[in-house]
């Protein structure tokens, strides 16, 4: 299925009169502060956020998986439903792709079914958390971290090989994420686990690319209860920076505990130049990888306040935007239309802090200003802003709507079946 220009205009053109108007009214209010809309909405209409290929499909618990129907079945599959909802909000204009799940069997072939849907690819994921049919050697007590060398021979040469795949493609970054860690107090030793993960994360490096990146994921727990190999952004910080400067810390949100100040993480990261990706999810307790901005929104926007301070102030380098989800109870596309929503509502809020105004209440301790000018643009509704930064692109004023009235999932499950099971989570 291919969403074309004009079925978007066509839909749009029952939302065209309002959506004009709130843009107007919100612009009124805006500028009685001093503030045009249109730089903000240019930025918004830029920025583009990666949608992993894992997240198309129902995931489902550890308890149970349900499937939807039209499930993307294949690499090109996933690619084609991350171009519709590209074509929808104009903002999932690349795709994060997982090894071996999405292993390209004809890369040109998938380059160029990705250029005609506005696509790129961002960071390839590796994976040692699972053992594949044909491995020699199990990832059961570790991989990269692992206590005998040839397990981590194993997990190395894997590394190398996304890699390679990824070249084919054209990304730029490998992520990597280790399951690595112990469950039981006695397991392993500490200071091992961390050299054999430094040993390991540097002959990947060294395999990289000149103008690649490795990007470095931290957890506190799970799989591992008793000790993750790297469970902290301190962990991540300390092996990127022995590692050099293609290596940085990626930042998932569900990747903490409850209550971390995961804005101060990025803040200090970014000074540092060592921020080089996130994965967007929403948590209420933990790796829970709910819909981004669906339990925690001002969390989401707080951070987005440092990305964006730290974009301005910061030689930090450009950084992966990505998605990290997975969906049990909604159609993952519309989770994933909501999600996109919610970065750009927090970015768009973001933007509009009047920071001289901050940073005058911080000279004066004036904590009570400066809650007020935070809680000003967070409590501004920014989503006439958000809609036009898609409708000047030719998408859509409202994507979740517009993949309703296009009836997208119906198409899928017609073109695909309704027995449909996607790779991956
Ligand atoms: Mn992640």
């Amino acid at each position: 299925m291919i969403i074309g220009k004009n079925s978007i205009e066509e839909v749009n053109k029952s939302q065209l009169t309002e959506h004009t108007a709130a843009v107007g009214r919100l612009n009124e209010q805006l500028a009685s502060k001093g503030v045009t809309s249109e730089d903000i909405v240019n930025k918004l209409a830029d920025f583009q956020v990666a949608i992993p290929s894992w997240a198309l499909g129902t995931g489902g618990t550890r308890f149970g998986r349900f499937p939807g129907g039209g499930e993307p079945a294949s690499l090109n599959q996933k690619i084609e439903d991350v171009g519709l909802l590209h074509a929808l909000n104009n903002s999932s204009g690349a795709i994060s792709l997982h090894i071996p799940w999405d292993i390209p069997s004809d890369p040109q072939g998938t380059m160029e079914l990705a250029k005609s849907l506005g696509l790129k690819f961002d960071a390839v994921n590796s994976n040692t958390f699972q053992d594949q049919p044909d491995q020699k050697h199990s990832y059961k007590f570790g991989s990269l971290a692992h206590i005998n060398k040839d397990v981590r021979d194993q997990a190395v040469a894997h590394n190398k090989e996304v890699i390679d795949y990824g070249k084919t493609l054209n990304s730029k970054a490998l992520t990597v994420w280790l399951a690595d860690g112990t469950t039981f107090p006695g397991q392993g030793n500490f200071r091992n686990i961390f050299q054999n993960t430094l040993g390991s994360l540097k002959e990947i490096y060294a395999h990289l690319p000149e103008d690649w990146n490795v990007l470095v994921e931290y957890k506190p727990f799970e799989p591992n209860f008793y000790s993750m190999a790297i469970p902290d952004w301190g962990t991540s910080h300390l092996l990127v920076n022995q590692l050099g400067d293609k290596a940085q810390t990626l930042v998932d949100l569900g990747h903490h505990l409850p209550n971390t100040n995961i804005e101060q993480i990025v803040s200090i990261l970014m000074m540092q130049s060592k921020l080089g990706g996130f994965h967007f999810n929403d948590s209420k307790f933990a790796d829970d990888d709910l819909t981004v901005g669906a339990i925690k929104p001002y969390q989401l926007f707080l951070i987005f306040c440092e990305l964006v301070d730290g974009m301005k102030n910061t030689d930090n380098p450009d950084l992966s935007w990505m998605i990290d989800a997975s969906h049990n109870l909604k159609d993952p596309m519309e989770d994933l239309l909501q999600s996109v929503e919610a970065i750009l509502i927090a970015y768009a809020q973001a933007m509009l802090v009047d920071q001289d105004a901050l940073k005058a209440a911080q000279l004066n301790n004036d904590v009570t200003l400066a809650q007020e000018i935070m809680q000003d643009a967070y409590r501004t509704d920014v989503r006439p802003l958000v809609a036009e930064s898609s409708r000047i692109r030719n998408a859509a004023i409202n994507p979740v709507s517009a993949y309703r009235d296009l009836k997208v999932r119906e198409e899928l499950i017609k073109e695909r079946g309704e027995n449909t099971i996607s790779t991956g989570l």
